[in-house]
């Protein structure tokens, strides 16, 4: 019978049973020759007593019987009866698979993804990712959500004209999506109510930071039916703290590899909302305290991310913050407007989360009313012309909407700490890198 190496370490399996994986490490002690086995589940001490002829990373099936050791990991080792290579793998390897990856540098790491996916730590990258997304989807699935899948292929951007990609579309030019806002808002629009995605969206940043990628996954939702941001903000304390519970539940291990914590239900419940003008004076007070105050900070720019999550943790116990009403200019032409008294409109109802000192999330309240967006696109540059089919959303009846999108590696790299983005997604893409 072909078990996992959980199986037998947990005790599961007693009589003679067969585990098949990688080799991940041969310690030759002379007589016996001890080979680490790793299997999706974990790993496993096998004991042969004449040396097999095996090189680090073959693919192999053993046959075994399960007994107690206390110095083996997991204090239970597999003594092996009969063994069978299925892939030998070449002997020089071009990236150490069982080594310490916090000693790796990153190009590295990426340059060789399929030997760097194998070490256990970096695995373990995925597993929290792949929770992440299941935790997501199921809260909102729950909370009477449709998942929608949409194009990737569009005619126009959403977020601003200059981080699109264009594509050749037979005869004509057409851009890689940068978001599915338009077609989240439809779908509201059209009915649904309640929708969420989860796909790939492109931006063509040109410079290379650890916050961005050029291809990333989005978290999208969008709701019909609200107030204010504040009901998103309400709605994505909810979507938080049911991921990070599911992290706590499902990826102890893959947690505590990298030393990770997750906040719990009550502190993502304490996290303040904090307004973009508020949030500015909080940012300067507490950089004029610092040990190098510099100049002052005029934009939510990743210092400011850096110094209000450092404050919130401070008064709050918390480094998740939310900051909402961003000035108009700020925002895409598809934000609904705030008025707070100048009598202009020049604030508007959004927000973004920011966790551990970076922004994952960003959102609004969007408009649905047609002549009050045909009379507020001037402001923006923008004509008829140039909207669309975001025109007809707006004319055929739209309720009260808006929506959010968190940026799914953004936030994996913070529950886990990680130093660069990149590293959480399997295979980033950057302006130098589009392979593997
Ligand atoms: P925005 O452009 O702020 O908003 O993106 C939302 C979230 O996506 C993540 N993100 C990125 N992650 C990695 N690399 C990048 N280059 C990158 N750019 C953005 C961030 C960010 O907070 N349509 C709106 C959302 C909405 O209002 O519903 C939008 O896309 O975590």
């Amino acid at each position: 019978m072909r078990v996992l190496a959980k199986d037998i370490l947990e005790g599961k399996v007693t009589g003679e049973a067969e585990v098949s994986g990688w080799v991940h490490r041969i310690r030759d002690m002379g007589g016996i020759t001890f080979v680490i086995l790793r299997d999706r589940s974990g790993i496993l001490q096998l004991v042969f007593e004449k040396k097999p002829d095996l090189t680090l990373e073959s693919v192999i099936s053993v046959k075994g019987t399960p007994a107690a050791n206390e110095k083996a990991p997991g204090g239970t080792e597999l003594r092996v009866s009969g063994l069978e290579v299925l892939s030998k793998a070449a002997p020089e390897l071009p990236f150490q698979v069982n080594g310490d990856v916090s000693k790796t540098g990153l190009e590295s790491i990426l340059d060789n993804r399929l030997l760097s996916l194998r070490n256990p730590k970096i695995r373990s990258i995925f597993n929290i990712q792949a929770t992440i997304v299941e935790a997501f989807a199921g809260f909102l699935r729950n909370q009477d959500f449709t998942e929608i899948k949409t194009s990737k292929l569009v005619s126009t951007g959403t977020e601003g004209g200059t981080n699109l990609f264009q594509v050749e579309y037979f005869d004509d030019k057409i851009c890689l999506a940068q978001s599915p806002q338009f077609y989240k808002e439809t779908l509201v629009a059209a009915g649904m109510e309640r929708v969420f995605e989860i796909g790939q969206v492109y931006r063509a940043e040109k410079h290379d930071t650890p916050r961005h990628l050029n291809e990333y996954v989005s978290l999208d939702v969008e709701v019909g039916f609200i107030e204010s941001e504040k009901d998103l903000i309400e709605l994505e304390k909810g979507v938080l703290a049911h991921i990070f519970a599911e992290l706590e539940r499902k990826n102890k291990k893959d947690l505590d590899a990298w030393n990770a914590t997750v906040p719990s239900a009550d502190a993502v419940a304490k996290a303040p909302t904090v307004p973009y003008d508020e949030c500015l004076s909080i940012v300067n007070a507490e950089a004029a305290k610092g040990k190098n105050p510099g100049g002052r900070i005029f934009d939510i720019n990743p210092e400011a991310e850096r110094i209000i999550c450092e404050w919130s943790l401070k008064e709050n116990g918390v480094d998740l913050v939310f900051v909402n009403q961003f000035p108009r200019r700020h925002r895409p032409f598809y934000t609904y407007p705030l008025d707070l008294g100048d009598g202009k409109a020049s604030s508007t109802m959004s927000f973004d989360a920011i966790f551990r000192g970076l922004e994952i999330t960003s959102g609004s309240r969007r408009h649905h009313d047609y002549q009050a967006f045909l009379e507020a696109l001037p402001r923006f540059g923008l004509k008829t012309e140039d909207m669309g089919g975001y025109l007809e959303l707006l004319k055929y009846g739209c309720p009260p909407h808006g929506g959010f999108a968190i940026g799914c590696e953004r936030l994996t790299q913070k529950v886990l700490g990680l130093t660069s983005v990149k590293e959480a997604s399997l295979f980033p893409r950057d302006r130098k890198r589009v392979a593997p």
